[in-house]
């Protein structure tokens, strides 16, 4: 594997060596890919590796696992201390975790309640999602031809396994055609997001987002960037964007935890503005880093430190 991922893996409350972290071919999310997951970074800072927003992520999972009738065995508060724990074990400054929760082996076919649910949180480093040059530069997109899953078929606030592999279809048109990303259209037609992100456009100063009925992963980066844009006084609004307002915006941007906020500078080979990351989208880039990087005051308690005592965390 090319990745650099950290040896020990936590699994259904026990470390385990990475070698061991497998699965049988007959386990029912082979067949059926019913797996759950998340994606958390945790960054360096002064005070030592912070995990962000590791109460909303714990919380997502936790809806997931809601959604999809798999019972966790396990609490909020056991899963976050474990993702703490998963850190400290393997003596990380950064990296990105990786929990996913699945069915596992036992009955064959469709029914998936007589199987058991397996948990494994993972860890490996993760650099910039969409190339070392993305978050100054910005990225070359395209709208995808595959549209993002229709509302009532597979349910788009869980962030399920199954709902990837309609963003790997985006993914790979994008990638062949050229592009580093697609951006998926909703089944009216309005702009929904990335293959693995979530989307804003700023016009006239305003800064806009698909809502959630959109068919829209509740991206954790995505309420981040709508607290900081308020905060530092841009009008957000959550509402429909047609497909040509990417292409007339002064500014296009992705958010994510693998993505961080990247700008996007064309789209289709139209231009976004002026064809190079704009000012607004640069300056909550600037703002969301300097949090993340504990190099500013966390006044929205977004980091839990991992190497302090259990009471002083927040
Ligand atoms: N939409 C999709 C479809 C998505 O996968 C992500 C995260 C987001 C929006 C942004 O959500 P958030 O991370 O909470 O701000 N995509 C994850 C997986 C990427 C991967 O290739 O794997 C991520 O960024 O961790």
């Amino acid at each position: 594997m090319s990745v650099k991922y950290y040896e020990k893996v936590w699994h259904n409350g026990k470390f385990i060596p990475w070698s061991e972290a497998t699965v049988h071919v007959a386990s029912h999310v082979v067949s059926y890919a019913s797996c759950l997951f998340e994606g958390i970074r945790c960054y360096e800072t002064p005070q030592g590796p912070a995990i962000f927003r590791l109460k909303e992520h714990t919380d997502r999972l936790v809806n997931s696992s809601k959604i999809y009738r798999m019972d966790l065995q396990f609490t909020r508060e056991q899963l976050s201390q474990a993702m703490v724990e998963l850190v400290r074990v393997n003596n990380i400054k950064n990296c990105y975790i990786r929990p996913v929760v699945f069915r596992g082996y036992g009955e064959v076919g469709v029914n998936p309640l007589k199987n058991p649910v397996e948990i494994y949180l993972l860890a490996w480093a993760w650099g910039k999602y969409l190339g070392d040059e993305a978050l100054r530069q910005g990225v070359d997109v395209c709208i995808s031809s595959w549209q993002r899953i229709a509302p009532n078929t597979l349910p788009a606030m869980a962030k399920a396994a199954a709902n990837y592999m309609n963003a790997q279809l985006i993914k790979m048109e994008a990638l062949t055609n050229g592009y580093v990303e697609g951006i998926s259209l909703d089944i009216a037609g309005h702009v929904s997001e990335g293959s693995g992100e979530n989307i804003f456009v700023v016009r006239d100063g305003k800064i806009i987002t698909p809502p959630l009925s959109a068919s829209v992963l509740p991206g954790i980066t995505r309420d981040s960037v709508i607290t900081l844009a308020l905060e530092m006084g841009y009008p957000v609004m959550e509402q429909s964007i047609a497909r040509e307002m990417l292409y007339i915006a002064d500014e296009v941007f992705f958010t994510g935890t693998a993505a961080e906020i990247t700008p996007i500078r064309s789209v289709d080979r139209i231009l976004v503005g002026k064809g190079q990351p704009g000012p607004i989208t640069l300056s909550l880039q600037e703002r969301f880093l300097s949090i993340v990087q504990g190099q500013t005051n966390d006044k929205y308690g977004w980091l839990t430190f991992c190497n302090q005592p259990v009471g002083a965390r927040s």
